[in-house]
């Protein structure tokens, strides 16, 4: 199969809105672009590589991907957002990516196509702070926004059943470095919303979501379980989920599974 490498002359066609840095390899390019971050560097950085040989998910979990066969990607901003706006950053990824692959929500930010809803992209935001005095510390907190599109492995590369790809989806090959220019856009786009128009940002996300109407289990950090039906996004990005004894709960973090539509 062809898997050409990402072009980095058109990438650098991006700028100067953003600086795309190509890396053959690398550990995480989440790892690399908060170490960017702690070092200094302003907003607009893009890291990508060819082969991302220990992607982290969150939670400690990894995030897989053969060389080439996917698309890997870290961008730095620096959001002069008010704090309560924050937890909307990887709401806002993930409504960008969605637009960028034509695919729906699982909330938080899974993004998921096809027939049967499979995960074609993993999103995992980072907030790095930077203690004042040290090179990055006049810039604010940074956000680290690592994004994961598996664009073209076979069945067979799949990490796991739930997983598909950009290629097993279209059957057709994919272009990652197009993939790429369109999310940057996408992610301009979505993040210039969240500084001006949150509500607009929060009604296409509601729009993209697959999660609500829903009938829901949350796999709570701590290691609890909620089951219900997920019925809205707060103001602050949590999934509102009623139980059964109606009774509304809002979720900030956890796994959702999704078990079947609301009666
Ligand atoms: C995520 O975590 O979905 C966030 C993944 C973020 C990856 C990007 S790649 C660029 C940047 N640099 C990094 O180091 N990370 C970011 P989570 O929801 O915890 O899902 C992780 C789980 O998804 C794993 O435990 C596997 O079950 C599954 N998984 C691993 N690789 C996958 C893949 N390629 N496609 C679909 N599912 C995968």
């Amino acid at each position: 199969m062809r898997r050409p490498s990402l072009d980095a002359g058109r990438l650098a066609s991006l700028a100067p809105t953003w600086r795309v840095e190509v890396l053959p390899e690398t550990t995480s390019t989440n790892a690399v672009c908060a170490q960017r971050a702690r070092a200094g560097e302003p907003a607009g950085l893009v890291v990508t590589t060819e082969h991302q040989y220990a992607g982290r998910g969150r939670l400690d979990r990894v995030w897989e991907m053969p060389p080439r066969a996917a698309l890997a990607a870290s961008v730095l901003l620096r959001p002069a957002l008010p704090p309560e706006r924050w937890p909307w950053l990887p709401l806002m990824v993930g409504v960008a990516v969605a637009r960028t692959v034509g695919g729906r929500l699982k909330w938080p930010n899974d993004v998921l196509l096809g027939p049967e809803l499979k995960k074609v992209c993993g999103v995992l935001v980072e907030r790095v702070d930077v203690s004042s005095g040290s090179t990055g510390g006049d810039l604010g907190p940074a956000a680290v926004l690592g994004i994961g599109i598996n664009t073209s492995l076979t069945p067979e590369e799949l990490p796991i059943p739930g997983a598909t790809s950009l290629l097993i989806e279209r059957g057709e090959e994919v272009d990652r470095t197009a993939v790429l220019a369109e999310l940057l856009e996408q992610i301009a786009a979505a993040y210039a919303l969240l500084e001006h128009d949150p509500d607009r940002l929060a009604t296409d996300y509601v729009a993209l979501s697959a999660t609500l109407g829903q009938r829901v289990r949350a796999e709570l950090p701590g290691g609890g379980v909620l089951a219900g039906t997920a019925n809205g996004i707060d103001e602050h990005g949590r999934l509102l989920i009623t139980g059964a004894d109606g009774v509304e709960s809002p979720v900030g973090a956890g796994d959702i599974v999704h078990l079947r539509p609301a009666p």
